[in-house]
């Protein structure tokens, strides 16, 4: 007898998903009346999403996608008169921006952009500097998030390096793990999870880049109680729900400033904007104002 069953989505591949129960993991269909959905998704279920299955003997259906309680999307690549959305994962606690100092080499625009991502979904971000081992750059970037008053760890995977502490970060939570391709994403999951032992591979000695080991994303269970879920490197991202009129409280250091001349102020160069003149007195970096402009542009 077929009979509903909640679970989680751990993994998903084109009109199937993976759903883990409480005694294991059973793959089932999605069917045709949930693959359609808002025109404007990519995809109806999510990494991360609760859902309810219908089991029956050796098959099982998707029934429902239980609400969620937060997304992580990005607007779909590529030029479409209507911007589609694709959801990464959903229900979590953290977005954890993954970066490295060096090999791929560490870069603000990219890294702010994830901020930006975590801050429009209202999942708070966690910043890690990881490769530690491999010396630390001088002036250090991680320095200045803390000063924006992001939570930020320096870790190894590879000397297990403050890894006690991002474990006391992750702990009981679910939590995306977001980055450029080879800063070790999947080595630090491999860690934390040793079970899992997912591949990781050689950074291109050629480009000092990553070459795209992790292709799908994946929730996978910590042995200290909640979960992490890896994801493919990303060059780019185009974060969902952004426009010039949010932009602004994505940066926790613009979001106080709020006494400029205009209402509408797009804080570029109108009369009377209190954060050119706080970027102009140093007391907002350069470099996050920077990111800031950029992201303006893709968002008006
Ligand atoms: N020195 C050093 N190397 C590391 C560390 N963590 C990962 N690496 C190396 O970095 C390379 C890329 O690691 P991955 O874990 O595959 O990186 P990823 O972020 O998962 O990459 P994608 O799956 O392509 O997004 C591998 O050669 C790892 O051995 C670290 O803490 N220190
Ligand atoms: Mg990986």
């Amino acid at each position: 007898m077929a009979h509903p069953r909640e679970g989680k989505i751990i993994g998903v591949r084109p009109g199937q998903v993976e759903v883990a129960l409480a005694d294991g993991v059973v793959t089932a269909f999605v069917p045709g009346q949930l693959k359609s959905g808002p025109r404007n998704r990519r995809h109806v279920v999510a990494v991360g999403d609760d859902v309810r299955i219908i089991a029956g003997e050796g098959v099982a259906v998707l029934e429902a996608v239980l609400p969620r309680r937060n997304e992580v999307a990005r607007t779909a690549p590529g030029e479409s008169r209507a911007p589609i959305q694709h959801v990464l994962a959903a229900n979590l606690d953290w977005l954890v921006v993954v970066v490295c100092y060096g090999r791929p080499r560490f870069n603000a625009r990219g890294c702010d952009r994830l901020l930006v991502l975590g801050e429009v979904s209202r999942v708070p971000p966690l910043l890690v500097f990881n490769k530690c081992d491999q010396g630390v750059m001088d002036p250090d970037p991680a320095d200045l998030y803390v000063t924006v008053g992001y939570p930020v760890l320096r870790v190894s995977a590879h000397t297990g390096e403050g890894l006690d502490e991002l474990r006391r970060h992750l702990r009981g939570r679910s939590s995306l793990l977001l980055g450029p391709s080879g800063v070790g994403k999947t080595s630090l999951l491999n860690v934390l999870a040793p079970d899992a032992d997912h591949a990781v591979s050689e950074i291109s000695t050629a480009t000092g880049k990553g070459v795209h080991t992790t292709t799908r994303t994946r929730w996978v269970g910590l042995p200290f109680g909640g979960a992490v879920i890896d994801s493919p490197g990303i060059r780019s991202i185009q974060p969902w729900g952004l426009s010039a009129d949010n932009l602004a409280i994505c940066f926790p250091e613009l979001a106080t400033r709020t006494d400029c001349q205009f209402r509408n102020c797009r804080h570029r160069s109108e009369p009377g904007c209190e954060i050119t003149a706080a970027v102009a007195a140093g007391e907002i970096a350069a470099s996050r104002y920077e990111s800031y402009l950029r992201l303006l542009e893709g968002a008006d």
